[in-house]
């Protein structure tokens, strides 16, 4: 069996076992495992650490010898993998912690292997006077916990070899054959709608990005098939005999179009995970795991992809964004915004730092009433409170405001959110996230926002997104009438422009030859 400690989970473990023997502790019990976590460097630790739980705090409060020796350096080297005594996985209390760390593996939307910090989350969420413990030590609640574990699997580790299964493997031989043959079944619908899917993305919607996430799902498939044994699977295989060759409906052969063939595809992968996790439970806890987080993984990839068609069509006709701030306009913010929706401009959105919420409200009302009238979309920046208030169509934030989960509890499912991103992680993560249309930038030198060095992002952050991301975004950040084609050429085909507009003597003119650059 493979890729499921990581090598701090397997350190930790081993560490566990050997302080259970130096305390002469009949068997090893959750304490020695809290103990190992703390003493050894791992996620675990730092997460201890993180809520002010040092070793010595454990030994006090358990009866716990430390080993004397130091752990052999050459065996427990993280590159080799360790070998686990099998005895490990017989201890009641460990087996329990196992089995929470695996259901917290499952409920991750990227594959995940077991690290120290999903044990130390195991023993928190299992009775015993270990989680008493660790919970009466005042901030490691388990919200808390949930909330850093999150955190720290944006970091992911490499996989390690491990060899351990928990199988239940189905009674009678009848019942083995026809579990294998289900399963078999399933995994040859899972692949061959994925690979519907992948065909989609890659010469449809011609997104790199999502076809990636698809990728990442089939080689999963692969590994969790791992679990089950691939001979079993054909050796069960009984095509002649499957009752369900026979029987078909006329809806599977009409596909009204492209994107019913691709949402029918997207249903039958999900159905075809949950087919597999459900019978995977009765041969691999591990294999199950694994496929409960494939559905997952492929709900949020559905979601992605509707949104990036769903968006694409809102945004189809909006090249030119304009950010309107009152203190960048020479004339007032409000005959920028009506000359540049009477020269094209298709989104508007409300950038003011320094109104208060009053003039922000009625400010919003006079511009809702301006975009609507040209039929442009309005968005709020970083407020979905007030976006809902002026009836905007969207918020915009930026990578240190709201999230995009807490802007869509206020706003509602039809209301766009834009979020600004400054490196391809970001862009990545946003599109994950649910975003509707992201900024990308900055692409020039700005001063009308100000960056970290760090944060500066130029051309090639746009060629980047460009080669891979489909959701609508608009490249942002400096851009005039004089490099604009850069960003065009670089792949931008939208771009957000703030000072070019509001700071134009005349701001419909300057829309004109902004619009003016864009081919076709
Ligand atoms: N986000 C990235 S760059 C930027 C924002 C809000 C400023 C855009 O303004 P300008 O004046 O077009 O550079």
């Amino acid at each position: 069996m493979q890729h499921l400690l990581t090598a701090g989970a397997q350190r930790a473990l081993k560490q566990a076992e050997r302080i259970a023997q130096s305390s002469a502790a009949p068997e090893l019990d959750a304490c020695h495992l809290l103990a190992a976590l703390a003493f050894e460097e791992s996620r675990a630790a730092e997460l201890l650490l993180a809520h002010q739980i040092e070793l010595a705090m454990i030994l006090e409060q358990f009866p716990i010898q430390l080993p004397e020796e130091p752990a052999n350096s050459d065996s427990d080297s993280t590159n080799e993998p360790l070998e686990l005594s099998q005895a490990l996985y017989h201890f009641p209390a460990l087996r329990e912690i196992l089995n929470q760390a695996l259901e917290q593996v499952s409920r991750s939307d990227v594959p995940t292997e077991i690290g120290s910090e999903h044990l130390l989350w195991g023993l928190l969420t299992t009775a015993g006077s270990h989680s008493e413990w660790l919970r009466s030590q005042g901030t490691l609640t388990t919200a808390a916990f949930e909330q850093n574990l999150i955190l720290q699997q944006r970091q992911s580790a490499e996989p390690i070899n491990v060899d351990f299964a928990f199988r239940v493997v189905p009674t009678t031989a009848s019942d083995q054959t026809n579990t294998f043959r289900t399963i078999d079944a399933a995994a040859n619908r899972l692949r061959e709608g994925l690979r519907v899917i992948e065909d989609y993305l890659r010469f449809t919607l011609d997104d790199a990005h999502l076809m990636q996430l698809l990728k990442n799902t089939r080689h999963q498939l692969a590994e969790a098939l791992r679990f089950i044994g691939q001979d079993s699977l054909i050796a069960s295989r009984d095509t002649l005999h499957d009752v369900g060759t026979s029987i078909s409906t006329t809806s599977e052969f009409e596909r009204q179009s492209m994107e019913h063939l691709l949402q029918a595809n997207l249903k039958r992968v999900q159905e075809a995970t949950r087919t597999l996790e459900e019978f995977g439970k009765l041969i691999s806890v591990e294999a199950a795991a694994l496929f409960k987080q494939m559905r997952y993984a492929l709900y949020t990839l559905e979601k992605s992809i509707l949104s990036c068609l769903h968006n694409q069509r809102r945004l189809e006709d909006c090249r030119l964004y304009l950010l309107v701030s009152e203190s960048l306009c020479h004339h007032g913010s409000g005959p920028a915004v009506r000359e540049a929706l009477a020269a094209g401009v298709g989104i508007v959105q409300i950038r003011e730092k320094e109104m208060t919420d009053r003039q922000l409200l009625e400010h919003g009302r006079h511009v809702r009433e301006w975009t609507r009238a040209a039929g442009a979309i309005l968005i709020m920046n970083d407020r979905p409170d007030l976006a809902v208030a002026i009836d905007a169509d969207g918020v915009h934030v930026g990578q240190d405001e709201l999230p995009v989960r807490e802007v869509r509890q206020i706003i509602g499912p039809q209301r766009m959110i834009g979020v600004s991103t400054h490196n391809i992680e970001q862009a990545r993560q946003a599109v994950l996230d649910g975003a509707d249309y992201i900024g990308v930038g900055p692409t020039f030198p700005t001063t009308t926002k100000s960056f970290a060095e760090h944060e500066y992002a130029g051309l090639n952050f746009i060629k980047q997104v460009a080669a891979e991301i489909t959701l609508p975004w608009f490249a942002i950040g400096g851009i005039n009438a004089d490099n604009l084609c850069q960003a065009v050429q670089a792949g931008a085909q939208r771009v957000a422009v703030s000072s070019t507009i509001c700071s134009a003597p005349e701001p419909g003119q300057i829309t004109s030859e902004l619009l003016s650059q864009f081919p076709g």
